[in-house]
């Protein structure tokens, strides 16, 4: 297969803001599975509602743009009918750990076979820039015009508390390592979640100064580093992967 097999070039232009990195980290993951060798009749992608969920009207593949909050869940629900297809949801961090956090929390849990990439760009980016769960505490939204006064949600926390779990974390800034985890989290057999540092240039960003797109890619170069080797989990600055394949319990 090649990469350009899985698009949907007839949709493009998509629908994404200049300076966005959503389309980034959509075309490493048609690379990650060009390098499996998926075939298309072998793979479905899931998304729910927000500017990550349109992803899956791209890809040429049979895909669901579900509801808001519900990718998971579709996602499982499918994988139960068909246990031999790749199912991979691709949404946002408002989609999947806020309004559908509780479809996340159960689907980690039970170890459902799932790849999950999540757009964190830590804002409800479609509908504003609302403060979601992973808005950083203090940063300035629209819903939080004096700083937001809760700390994230621990998404890493939360799969890990799982004795079987697989958490990467990548960033839309350094490629070649996000694309390596997509590889590896298509691969892990059971649930693996792909946290992938992003960020919203018109809804969130000109609200806290940076000027274009550029500027808050090289924010994320700025903010975090590679530790191909963690030991325990990932400090909050460090991109990597912690995985645990061993028994239940
Ligand atoms: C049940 C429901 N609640 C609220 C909305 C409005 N809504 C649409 S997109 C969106 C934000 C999505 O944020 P996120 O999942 O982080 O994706 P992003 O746009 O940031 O990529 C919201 C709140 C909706 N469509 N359905
Ligand atoms: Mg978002």
């Amino acid at each position: 297969m090649n990469y350009k097999d899985y698009v949907k070039w007839e949709r493009l232009p998509s629908t994404w803001c200049p300076g966005c990195a959503i389309g980034t980290v959509f075309k490493q993951l048609t690379f990650a599975l060009e390098k499996l060798n998926v075939p298309r009749e072998e793979l479905v992608v899931v998304s729910g509602i927000g500017c990550s969920g349109r992803t899956a009207g791209y890809f040429n593949v049979d895909s669901v743009h579900s509801t808001h909050g519900r990718a998971i869940a579709v996602a499982e629900g499918i994988k139960l009918a068909n246990p031999k297809l790749k199912v991979i949801v691709f949404s946002g961090d408002g989609d999947l750990v806020g309004i559908g956090g509780n479809h996340f929390l159960h689907a980690a849990r039970r170890n459902a076979d799932l790849t999950v990439i999540c757009i964190n760009n830590a804002i409800y980016g479609m509908t504003g820039g609302q403060m979601a769960p992973t808005t950083p505490l203090g940063a300035k939204t629209l819903t939080s015009p004096f700083g937001a006064h809760a700390a994230p949600i621990n998404i890493q926390g939360i799969v890990a508390s799982n004795a079987r779990h697989f958490y990467a974390r990548g960033s839309a800034y350094q490629i070649n390592h996000l694309q390596k985890i997509m590889r590896e989290a298509i691969e892990w057999p059971g649930f693996a979640f792909v946290d992938t540092m992003s960020f919203c240039i018109e809804n969130f960003g000109r609200r806290l100064g940076f000027k274009n797109g550029y500027e808050m890619l090289f924010k994320l170069k700025a903010d975090f580093r590679l530790n191909l080797n963690p030991t325990g989990l990932l400090k909050d600055n460090e991109l990597g992967v912690v995985k645990n394949a061993g028994p239940e319990s």
